[in-house]
């Protein structure tokens, strides 16, 4: 049986690759940081006790700032593979707490690549880079695009990533870089601007919201589906031999189109609910973003299903039936029929 330890384990991606993990008969670690609340929403439903029958997902604290810590769980743990999914991953947020975001984002790889490298186990290793780092590099971004950063999150990435490939080729790991483009679900993190969208548009149809508030609406990302996404970051590691990887879908929209479609899904007009409030600018903006996948397709063979508008319906149809709105929509019909794997649990 395979051993996997995951940092970031109760974030949106953790938990989709934990469920994932699992149902391939892997032995799942994950660390979590301690807070006031349980703080676990996302993997409740896959883990109740380390003791209950059957259980395979066992929990450890640990903070990616506390480098003894780590150290001491890969000692521990002894995994076969590291996805090393941890970060404080807000990029407006990361320009208020751009230290801390250093600290965790930034250093928390290198206090892993260390336990690793000192561990002289053969650790399989996942850096979980991101094509933030393209930042305002001239679309199409591959793994050739030099990287031209605007954020501290981003520098933080990129500060990571070549440490990732530093200890590839000093230390002779097998390491991968997985720059992933923005990935979103039911379970994306309520303050990233889809699910911001999705849940404003489930409150304002249950009459708790009247307008919502956002930033930069030119701005264009290239938008899958996180399910997907782990799926991806399994396979590389998987390979003959290390290497890194852009994923993500080919295609990029604006904010606004995000907006436009989403509130036409749900039966509403935008401009009668959309303002902007400067708060959400950033002081340096990203402007497009569009991934090149033809390595991952071709090397991978990781071909994404599930489109733009496949992605909004998902995702507002979680949000009003999280509002109690909507029983089944047709978000749920796409699931079905693109994303019919049978690891995931729908949300
Ligand atoms: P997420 O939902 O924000 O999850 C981040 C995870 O890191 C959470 O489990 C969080 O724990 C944990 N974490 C934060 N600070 C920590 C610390 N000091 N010590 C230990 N754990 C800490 O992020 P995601 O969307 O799943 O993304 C996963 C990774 O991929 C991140 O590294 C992100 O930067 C990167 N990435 C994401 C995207 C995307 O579009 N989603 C694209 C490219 C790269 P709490 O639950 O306690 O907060
Ligand atoms: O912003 C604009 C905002 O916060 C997307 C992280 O997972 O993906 C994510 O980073 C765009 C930006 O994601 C609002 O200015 C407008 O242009 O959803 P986001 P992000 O910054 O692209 C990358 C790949 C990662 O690696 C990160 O970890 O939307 N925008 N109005 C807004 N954004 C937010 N959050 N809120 C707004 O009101």
């Amino acid at each position: 049986m395979k051993k996997a330890l995951i940092t970031g384990v109760t974030g949106q991606d953790g938990s989709y690759l934990t469920e994932l993990l699992l149902s391939k008969g892997y032995e799942v670690h994950g660390i979590v940081r301690r807070a006031s609340t349980m703080n676990r929403e996302r993997i409740d439903h896959i883990h109740r006790d380390d003791h209950a029958k059957g259980n395979k997902l066992f929990i450890h604290y640990g903070d990616l700032a506390d480098g003894e810590q780590i150290s001491d769980i890969v000692y521990n743990v002894k995994p076969d593979e590291v996805y090393h999914l941890g970060a404080q991953s807000h990029v407006r947020v990361s320009f208020d707490i751009a230290e801390y975001t250093a600290n965790v984002t930034g250093l928390g790889t290198t206090r892993i690549l260390e336990a690793i490298r000192r561990s002289k186990k053969q650790i399989k290793f996942y850096q979980a880079s991101s094509s933030e780092m393209f930042g305002s590099a001239k679309p199409p971004q591959s793994e050739s695009t030099p990287f031209s950063p605007r954020s501290p999150y981003a520098n933080a990435k990129v500060y990571a990533y070549w440490m990732a490939k530093n200890y590839r080729e000093g230390y002779n790991l097998f390491i991968c870089n997985g720059m992933l483009f923005n990935h979103e679900s039911p379970r994306r993190g309520e303050n990233f601007v889809t699910r911001k969208i999705t849940m404003g548009i489930a409150s304002i149809l249950a009459g708790k919201q009247k307008y919502l508030y956002m930033g930069n609406l030119e701005a264009k990302r290239d938008w899958g589906f996180a399910a997907e996404y782990v799926e991806a970051m399994h396979k590389m590691l998987q390979q003959k031999k290390p290497d890194d990887y852009v994923i993500g879908t080919g295609e990029t929209h604006s904010v606004k189109e995000f907006i436009e479609k989403s509130f036409a899904y749900a039966g509403l007009d935008w401009k009668k609910y959309v303002k902007t409030d400067p708060r959400y600018y950033r002081a340096t903006e990203v402007d497009v973003l569009l991934a090149d996948n033809r390595k991952a397709k071709k090397l991978l063979k990781w071909t994404p299903k599930v489109t733009f508008s496949d992605l909004l319906k998902i995702m507002v149809d979680s949000d009003m039936r999280k509002a109690g709105l909507l029983a089944i929509g047709e978000g749920d019909e796409i699931i079905k029929k693109k994303f019919s794997a049978k690891w995931w649990s729908k949300d």
